[in-house]
């Protein structure tokens, strides 16, 4: 018995020996990964990754899941060179559930890889896999101040301001970026050119040949302007915002106007210092009768003006506008323009609006004046499923700012999830670059 096992051994031994020609013969080796995610992302580690090893001579592959610090073990794995894949797949909703906001795409699939990784009793333990993932969000309306504040002892409406901010893990450029107000009926009263909302139908509007819905397909313009710069010119980092003024003074203190008067404030805690806004609206080139607080900061540079409502960048302070953000390639000025259904005789003097296609649309939110006080609505629901307000209403300081949904390393990830009632609170006091909580 003895005998014959020791025959078989030198017999597998004599196999062995034979097999593995002139290769170094292999040791196990245990080997310890740690999956770790992106900085933007937090830079922690990320569990129920898969990860998977295959032998870049025999072709042989092992896999194994990350558990909640990161790590993945393989056991006895011969030793020699392994391309390693790790994934971490996320559904729209595990991904909102685990960064607070939403995405557009059905899933987001972070990556990292190593072609070359050699297994050998040398290896340093753990070795480190990084997932990575391409741009994931995108801009977001996070602050609009346009209650303004008291008209005797505060800056009344000429404080107002719009921020946009960089909700996604990678630089944006803001260039070319439009910022609108949604043109829509400000009355509960009926017409003959209503939707069942109670909203214009804009598919009665004279001359209308739209593409699809003209109702729930397109926006029209009550403002609208644009970023300038020429594509590279004001990049913006993840969770950092842009603040657009109406007038980029600060309001807290005195400042002169166009008219050589000196504007000040009685109580300077009910306004706001905009004088390090990133950009403002300027229309005293345009237009004849700007307001007198239209004053050019030279150091802030100025919106490109495409459609003006009043005279300066001037925000429903009772709260019924609605607010948008899109992009487009080509010329805004391509688009048609419609007057508004009830307007039935067009002449060249007829106030005619231009027609957004909702495709276009990056962010938007809907704004009322208060749930007792509601207007039809003038976003569609898949852009804002409801709306928000503030309770103060006109004059009152506050603003309308997005809820903090999470915060990954140094980046503050906003609420996102195209429900306005869900997603926004209010600030006491309109903050520039301030947060929610
Ligand atoms: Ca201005
Ligand atoms: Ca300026």
């Amino acid at each position: 018995m003895k005998k014959s096992l020791l025959l078989l051994l030198t017999v597998i031994t004599l196999f062995s020996a034979c097999n593995q020609d002139d290769e170094p013969i292999v040791q196990p080796i245990d080997l310890t990964i740690q999956v770790m995610v992106d900085e933007s992302f937090g830079g922690d580690p990320m569990a129920n990754a898969e990860v998977k090893l295959t032998n870049v001579t025999s072709t042989q592959t092992f896999s194994a899941i990350s558990d909640v610090d990161g790590f993945v073990e393989f056991e006895a794995l011969p030793s020699g060179t392994y391309d390693v894949v790790a994934t971490r797949t996320f559904n729209q909703e595990e991904f909102s559930s685990t960064f607070g906001y939403s995405i557009e795409e059905e899933e987001v699939v972070f990556n990292a890889s190593s072609p070359a990784l050699v297994v050998n009793a040398q290896t340093s333990m753990p070795a480190m896999m990084t997932l990575e993932v391409g741009k994931v969000g995108d801009l977001l309306i996070k602050q609009v101040y346009f209650a303004g504040s008291n008209t005797r002892e505060g800056a009344s409406f000429r404080d107002q301001f719009i921020e946009i901010y960089n909700n996604s893990n990678e630089t944006i450029f803001v260039d070319g970026l439009y910022v609108m107000g949604a043109y829509g009926k400000n009355s509960t009263r009926e017409s003959d050119y209503d939707q069942p909302n109670g909203q214009y139908d804009w598919s009665q509007s004279v001359g209308m040949s739209a593409d699809g819905d003209p109702n729930n397909d397109y926006f029209y313009t009550r403002w609208l302007y644009q970023v300038p710069g020429d594509g590279d010119d004001y990049p913006l980092e993840p969770g950092e915002s842009i603040v657009i003024a109406q007038s980029a003074q600060n309001h807290k203190a005195p400042f002169t106007d166009t008219e050589g008067e000196t504007i000040s404030v009685q109580n300077p805690a009910l306004t706001v210092d905009l004088s390090g806004a990133e950009f403002e609206v300027y229309v005293a080139d345009v237009i004849s009768n700007p307001m007198p607080s239209d004053i050019d900061n030279p150091g802030v540079p100025n919106m490109i003006a495409h459609y003006i409502f009043g005279r300066d960048f001037l925000l429903d302070n009772p709260g019924r506008d609605s607010y948008l953000i899109f992009r487009m390639d080509g010329d805004i000025n391509d688009l048609p323009t419609y007057a508004d259904p009830t307007d039935r005789e067009i002449t060249s003097e007829t106030d005619v609006k231009i027609q957004v296609p909702k495709e276009y649309i990056i962010d938007g939110v809907e704004i009322q004046r208060a749930p007792t006080n509601l207007l039809p609505k003038k976003l569609t629901n898949d852009v804002d499923a409801s709306y928000t307000y503030v309770p103060g209403g006109s004059f009152s300081s506050q603003s309308v700012i997005r809820k903090t949904a999470s915060q990954v390393g140094d980046r503050v990830i906003l609420k996102d999830t195209n429900n306005s009632s869900e997603d926004f609170t209010y600030l006491e006091m309109a903050a520039p670059k301030g947060f929610a909580n």
